[in-house]
């Protein structure tokens, strides 16, 4: 009988939906998870990257025991381990150099009410440096408090009272999925829903119209319109008259430039800034959504005034279905003096924009160590070569996460956390005003902890334990405070969201909490601080959103091999760039090489990329971004970063040609390939056992990759391909291209040169230490690589040596596992082209007996051994891939033109 329940619980992604969700669990196993159609705002409907969360809990990626890096490796660890190293180096550090010395770096990865508590350990400790300013939307908010005092945005429900919205850098398809009922409904009203985006992002499906200005220039077409309304005679004057201050400096600002000039500096055409007039006046009221891309520039706040006074000037602050809306704030509604602030004299913080400088700067006292919740800044942060460099120098890193990230590499400890469906915690969002329960679905997966539990334990290594160490009921009773003062019963807030006593409409009655009581036009603004373009960097670069991820939220096997740049149709031509090339993106501060993709809805100024992606996969775009602060609000102006691109320099490896044979669906090129891509490679793939032909000659091609798979390198009956498929090899070799064979490819390679494959009589599987020969360590390619590490076996064949080879690496239980024979050509028994996905799908596949042959090997394995390799799973893969990583590209060295070898 399978048991089966429905747990009521809250999306904590960072994402301003913050759904509620419906999670199912089977046995204890989450199976689903679904919109809960009992929430008021998000009814039900969230998006695809909540369903697929699923298997990012189960992802075989996801480390589940703590980890401490012994050697430069990482080792399994119990929690008591981990925790004592961390409190002794804690206690060493502080002792020497005072609690300054260690930086709690919190991130955005999950921002929950138990989270104010991470501070409040700190704050026990005796307070150490921390952080200030912000990676999302610190200037948004900074800006708009200037205008009205405090910033507070329209109930999302509002919007429902709309004519016309507004979706001002903002993408709510792919980051605020309720919002996109709201606009549709008020285009079945017969409402206008504008986007104004310098790309054409896929909320462009929401809107009638899609005005592209000119990135980081959106102060001019808000002006703009805002004199088009003014000289239509439809200002509100009351509004300006009697409920703001700075008005007449702010319309003598309009004064000094022409609606023509406004709209030439914005990059928009007259019509599309008389659009915006045409349905704030006609459509009123209308909503003004901002969205964070429109933080990302320095002087972003000129620009979110400039809409926050074109408003005003509409005379839709304060009216239900207008307004200005940001955003909320979601860590608002709790009681923040438990973040401990109080407790000690002000500390030391560090400005997040500039993350890696000022961990570079900081002398008095240097930083020593870092302890990261929730966040991936060697990933996320700007200008990352720097964060490198800076995290590199620190003695002591501990990250707490879910995945081995960019981060975790500059990690000694590691610590797994739990994600919200193994946590109890309560949720407010930063896109609406409810509040919802966080309730565990599953137990933890693993020895996985939530990150209150792991302050809970670390505490009880110190002598204020008792202040700490209380129940996550208990905090919450206090940390919910507040809420229980509006009327929250925290029983029922385990069962649905609770709605904050926010008003639907702000600043209904006209009084703002500005110094004035009004509301405060901007009354200073200086054009020649917005940027003119730099002619060796044309582009913007826009590294936005990307739809099917949360930030750098994913795994290492999800990466393509290189980020997709995209750019007009007009610029790629005039560069030469085809639509597929590979190119180098260059900025002032950094390079990564990326795919072109020509969009033709481009502006030509603009080069846009998802953001997130990894450094170690090959992607890491904030390589390319600079570090600085916003002017008002210490935001960081990602989108400040101009760039050009370049095709990939003939590097002698870019463009070469490699053949690869794939002999299963199950053993693909994995991360070898991808490797390879990365360094330029293209490649041809066929698949003999789908009838694919095998090339005749080596011509065309620069080297020859030959895969895995299930047949048996000594059947030629099984295998018809197979003679003609050794001769190619051969004459790969023969000109001098190399060959990578990989298990039944090193057999077959073995063949080729005169040796002889055959069966093992047994199963190798599993990863396997192996070591380096003599003549291994003086190889150009795998000595070159060293240190191996575990790496992953599947056979059960092996091979006799060509009398010619030369035998580089050996196993304990077959010998044979690479050899490198003729001019250029290595045999590799191992599977070093394994990703998480490839190896985890192999061990299930044995696990669940669905190789008849191989039945009798998991009867004799049993059920602990594989218990054991998926959890061990996320740091062999790691490892694994890192050699991968360093043979492919050696291997691809030797297919480097003749000009580069000699
Ligand atoms: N799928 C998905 N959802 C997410 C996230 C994610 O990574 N993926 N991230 C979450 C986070 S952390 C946040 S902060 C929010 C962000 O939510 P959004 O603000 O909706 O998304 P962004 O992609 O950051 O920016 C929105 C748009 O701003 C545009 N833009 C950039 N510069 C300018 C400019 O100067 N002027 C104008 N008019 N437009 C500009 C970009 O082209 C982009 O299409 O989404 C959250 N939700
Ligand atoms: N180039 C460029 N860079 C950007 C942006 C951009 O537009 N362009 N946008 C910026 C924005 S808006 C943001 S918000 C930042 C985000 O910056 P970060 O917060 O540094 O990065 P995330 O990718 O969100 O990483 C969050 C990590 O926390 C983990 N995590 C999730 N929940 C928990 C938990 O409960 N406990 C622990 N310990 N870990 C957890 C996730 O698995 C993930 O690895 O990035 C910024 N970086
Ligand atoms: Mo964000």
């Amino acid at each position: 009988m399978t048991s089966s329940k429905s747990v009521v619980t809250t999306c904590t992604r960072d994402c301003p939906n913050a759904c509620g969700l419906v999670a199912t669990v089977e046995d204890g196993r989450l199976t689903r998870l679904c919109g809960d159609p009992g929430h008021p705002l998000t009814r039900g409907v969230t998006c695809v990257k909540a369903a697929r969360y699923v298997k990012r809990v189960y992802s075989p990626e996801r480390v589940t025991h703590p980890l401490i890096r012994i050697n430069g490796r990482w080792e399994r660890a119990s929690w008591d381990a981990a925790l004592d190293l961390i409190a002794r180096r804690m206690r060493d550090i502080a002792a020497e150099s005072g609690t300054e010395s260690i930086l709690y770096y919190q991130g955005y990865g999950e921002r929950t009410a138990l989270k104010l508590l991470n501070k409040y350990f700190f704050n026990l400790f005796g307070g150490v440096t921390t952080l200030r300013g912000s990676l999302c939307g610190g200037t948004g908010q900074a800006s708009q408090n200037l205008d009205l005092g405090e910033r507070i945005s329209h109930d999302p429900l509002d919007h429902e009272n709309s004519q016309a919205m507004i979706l001002w850098a903002r993408n709510p398809v792919s980051t605020n999925i309720s919002l996109t009922a709201i606009a549709r409904r008020i285009r079945n009203r017969g409402g206008t829903v504008l986007l104004i985006d310098p790309i054409r992002s896929r909320s462009a499906v929401l809107a009638d119209h899609h005005i592209a200005p000119c990135p980081g220039h959106d102060v001019f077409l808000a002006m703009a319109a805002a004199k088009l309304v003014l000289a239509a005679g439809e200002a509100d004057w009351d509004f300006l008259k009697n409920h703001a201050v700075g008005a007449r400096e702010y319309l003598a600002i309009l004064e000094s430039f022409a609606v023509d000039d406004l709209c030439r500096l914005a990059g928009v055409r007259r019509g599309e800034a008389e659009l915006v007039a045409h349905v704030l006046m006609t459509q009123k009221p209308a909503s003004i959504l901002l969205g964070w891309g429109l933080h990302r520039h320095e002087y972003a706040h000129y620009t979110i005034r400039a809409i926050d006074a074109l408003a005003a000037i509409c005379g839709t602050i304060g009216v239900s279905g207008g307004g200005v809306s940001q955003g909320f704030e979601e860590y608002g509604p709790y009681d923040q003096r438990l973040w401990g602030d109080g407790l000690n004299p002000p500390r030391r913080t560090l400005l997040l924009p500039v993350i890696g400088h000022e961990l570079l700067a900081a002398n008095d006292p240097p930083i020593r160590m870092i302890f990261v919740t929730a966040a991936n800044p060697l990933c996320m942060a700007p200008n990352a070569g720097k964060v490198a460099r800076a995290f590199g120098k620190a003695e002591f890193v501990v990250s707490s996460g879910h995945f081995l990230d960019d981060t975790s590499d500059f990690a000694h400890v590691f610590l797994p956390a739990t994600t919200f469906l193994e946590e109890i915690d309560v949720m407010a969002s930063y896109g609406h005003n409810y509040v919802g329960p966080v309730n565990p679905a599953i137990e933890p997966v693993g020895q996985c902890k939530s990150e209150f539990r792991m302050f809970y334990e670390l505490a009880a290594r110190f002598p204020f334990a008792d202040r700490f160490r209380r129940s996550e009921d208990d905090w919450l009773f206090d940390l919910c405070a507040p809420l229980r003062e509006q009327g929250c019963d925290l029983e029922t807030l385990r069962r649905r969201a609770f709605r904050l006593n926010a008003p639907m409409v702000p600043y209904a009655d006209k009084v703002f909490p500005t110094p004035s009581g009004k509301f405060q036009f901007m009354t200073s603004f200086d054009p020649s601080h917005i940027p003119e373009p730099d002619p060796a960097f044309p582009y913007r670069l826009l590294t936005i959103a990307p739809h099917g991820y949360i930030c750098s939220e994913r795994t290492l096997a999800d990466h393509e091999p290189l980020p997709v740049v995209r750019l007009c149709a007009g610029e790629s031509a005039k560069r030469g760039l085809a639509d597929g090339a590979p190119v180098l993106v260059k900025s002032p501060v950094g390079q990564v090489r990326a795919t072109l993709r020509i969009d033709e809805g481009l502006r030509p100024d603009v080069l846009m990329a998802d953001r997130g992606g990894w450094n170690k996969a090959g992607h890491g775009l904030n390589r390319l971004t600079r570090d600085l602060a916003s002017v008002v609000g210490n935001g960081t102006p990602y989108y400040e970063t101009s760039v050009t691109v370049l095709p990939c320099p003939d590097d002698g490896l870019c463009g070469r040609r490699i053949l690869v044979v794939q002999h299963s669906g199950r053993a693909p090129g994995g991360d070898f390939c991808k490797h390879l891509e990365r360094r330029g490679a293209v490649l041809t793939v066929i698949r003999p056992a789908d009838g694919d032909a095998l090339s005749e000659t080596s011509a065309g091609y620069h080297g020859l990759v030959v895969l895995g798979g299930p047949q048996h390198a000594f059947d030629d009956a099984g295998s018809p391909h197979f003679p003609a498929l050794l001769s190619l090899m051969r004459e790969f070799d023969a000109w001098g291209k190399p060959v990578a064979g990989i298990c039944l490819g090193a057999q077959l390679l073995a063949r080729a040169f005169g040796g002889t494959a055959r069966p093992m009589g047994d199963l190798e599987f599993g990863f396997v230490p192996l070591s380096l020969t003599e003549a291994g360590l003086a190889d150009p390619v795998m000595g070159a690589s060293a240190p191996l590490s575990r790496l992953m076996e599947f056979h059960e064949d092996t091979f006799d040596l060509p009398d010619s080879a030369r035998l580089l690496v050996v196993g304990q239980r077959c010998v044979n596992q690479c050899f490198a024979v003729g001019n250029a050509a290595y045999g590799f028994q191992f599977h070093l082209e394994i990703d998480s996905v490839i190896a985890s799908n192999w061990i299930e596949l044995l696990r669940s007996g669905g190789i008849e042959a191989y039945r009798d090997y998991r009867d004799r394995h049993g059920e602990d051994f594989f218990r054991e390799l998926l959890a061990d799973l996320p740091v062999l893969v790691s490892q694994s891939q890192e050699l991968c990583r360093r043979v492919a590209g050696r291997w691809l060295l030797l297919a480097a033109s003749p000009s580069r070898r000699e």
